[in-house]
């Protein structure tokens, strides 16, 4: 991989980010697909997961050493909401088979990714910052979901709500982060659990989520700032 720090590659990486940016619309289209592969499968799911996964292009990641803590403003629209990590349960519903209620010991005996990225406000700043947690693939794998799925509805404990397309939210660089820049995740950026990831802008990654719902189709609300205009799909 380029050096991301040296000007020339940093345009390479640019290009990267665009090329992984349609390949995502095609992992939007290439989820039709998936549903009805999925259909006549005798396969498990997960495996069907994993198949349209090792397809995708991953984005450019960061070294641990330039991550840019001081960068990264705090943003939240409601304040900072009181969350109390020992009754944290993090719902997992919807077209599922098994809805589940995940503490977070559950959440950290998953496999732990860490992603060093870039995250990029709508409002001019950005931030290389290192999120580590379980992937949310892996998260939602536990919950058994329908093939019928395609959205994920994200609730946050402060009132804020997302919506994701399912490929998006099953990319393997999209993570429950539990932690950042290597110390677990300050209140103010999410904690206990927040979302992280490479392919979207900062107002996709949810802090504070509370809950996951596996839904069939988008509803009138498509999320805190997009319902006041702002674009839905929102890739980088
Ligand atoms: N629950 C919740 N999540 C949120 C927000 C928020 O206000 N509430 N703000 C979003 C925006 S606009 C950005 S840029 C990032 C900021 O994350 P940070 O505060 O950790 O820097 O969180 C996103 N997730
Ligand atoms: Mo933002």
């Amino acid at each position: 991989m380029a050096d991301p720090s040296d000007p020339l590659s940093r345009r390479r990486s640019l290009g990267l980010l665009l090329g992984g940016g349609s390949s995502l619309l095609l992992g939007g289209c290439a989820l039709n697909g998936w549903s009805e592969t999925v259909g006549e499968a005798t396969q498990p799911l997960n495996e069907r997961i994993e198949a349209l996964l090792q397809g995708k292009r991953r984005l450019p990641e960061f070294r641990r050493s330039q991550v840019e803590p001081a960068a990264l403003l705090v943003n939240s629209f409601n304040g900072t909401p009181e969350m109390a990590p020992g009754s944290y349960r993090l719902a997992v519903n919807g077209v599922v088979s098994r809805p589940l209620q995940l503490d977070l010991a559950t959440l950290a005996a998953l496999p732990q990714q860490e992603c060093v990225i870039r995250h990029v406000c709508v409002e001019g700043w950005a931030a290389i910052v290192a999120w580590s947690g379980p992937r949310l693939a892996d998260v939602l794998a536990l919950a058994g979901p329908s093939p019928l799925g395609a959205y994920l509805a994200i609730r946050s404990a402060d009132q804020y709500f997302e919506t994701w397309d399912l490929a998006s939210a099953l990319h393997p660089q999209t993570l429950l982060a539990t932690h950042m820049n290597g110390a677990p995740l300050p209140l103010a950026n999410g904690a206990p659990v927040r979302l992280a990831s490479p392919i979207k802008l900062g107002y996709k990654q949810s802090k504070w989520v509370t809950g996951l719902e596996l839904i069939t189709g988008l509803g009138e609300r498509l999320g805190t700032w997009e319902d006041k205009g702002y674009e839905w799909f929102a890739g980088l």
